[in-house]
């Protein structure tokens, strides 16, 4: 490792969900609501955990790997992952392991609220109505996927484009490890976390009584503006459209 690299500096103020042009240093951004705050459904201790440990060591790492290259520094966590093939061979695994750790759990965290759960409205639910049939059956095939994930991954809800046309296209897709679905062309609307980590200590082994409580403490807000404010093209660098400002 190049010991000269120049020394990292964090941003000026301010904490962002991951950092655009200029940043030279990614930041673990605060829970949006207090640890306890999604119980009885997700646990303080789990929050805790998840957030201060799991997220933060995604962040540390991602910091660590890139700190002797001075242009990778700059760069989202979008843009390393759709990137990857660039980013040089003794880092890269690192770099997509904890650049992914680190945007999905910024996805995550907004994904829920204390005052979640509930049906969709607007033009989500519209579309959740007409790809999938009814709510009921998107949250069905929404717990299967999350329930045949082997080992550590997520289950999504993305928006695609349908080939030759305009019109976007909900899915349901998985992922493995930490991988997030714009590696693959879709843009995530909403995720669950289906690593033990978040689950564990109150679920133990019953992933599908978590994945099952895990929709009252869904944000249809948030969704709802990503689907609204999405942006499906790849061929931009998507750092300051990816992860849209916070809904009021
Ligand atoms: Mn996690």
């Amino acid at each position: 490792m190049d010991q000269k690299a120049p020394k990292v500096e964090s941003a000026p103020s301010g904490r962002k969900a991951s950092p655009g042009a200029g940043q030279l240093k990614h930041e673990l951004p605060p829970l949006p609501y207090a640890y306890a705050a999604l119980e009885p459904h997700i646990d303080a201790r789990t929050m805790m955990l998840h957030h201060d440990k799991h997220h933060a060591s995604y962040v540390d790492k991602l910091n660590a790997a890139l700190e002797p290259y001075a242009e990778l520094r700059r760069r989202s966590t979008p843009w390393l992952l759709l990137n990857i093939e660039s980013v040089p061979e003794q880092i890269r695994t690192a770099v997509h392991n904890n650049a992914g750790g680190h945007l999905n759990h910024c996805l995550f965290w907004r994904g829920m609220a204390p005052d979640g759960g509930g049906l969709p409205s607007g033009v989500i639910a519209a579309a959740i109505d007409a790809e999938f049939g009814s709510f009921e059956q998107f949250k069905t095939q929404f717990d299967e996927a999350g329930g045949k994930v082997f080992g550590s991954g997520w289950v999504w809800l993305v928006s695609s484009l349908k080939a030759g046309t305009r019109k976007p296209r909900l899915e349901i897709v998985t992922t493995p490890g930490h991988d997030n679905p714009l590696q693959k062309g879709s843009y995530p609307l909403m995720v669950n976390d289906v690593w033990e980590h978040a689950y564990y200590l109150k679920y133990e082994n019953r992933r599908p009584d978590y994945l099952k409580k895990w929709w009252s403490v869904v944000n249809w807000k948030e969704a709802s503006h990503r689907f609204e404010n999405r942006d499906e093209s790849t061929d931009l660098e998507p750092a300051d459209g990816f992860l849209v400002p916070l809904s009021k």
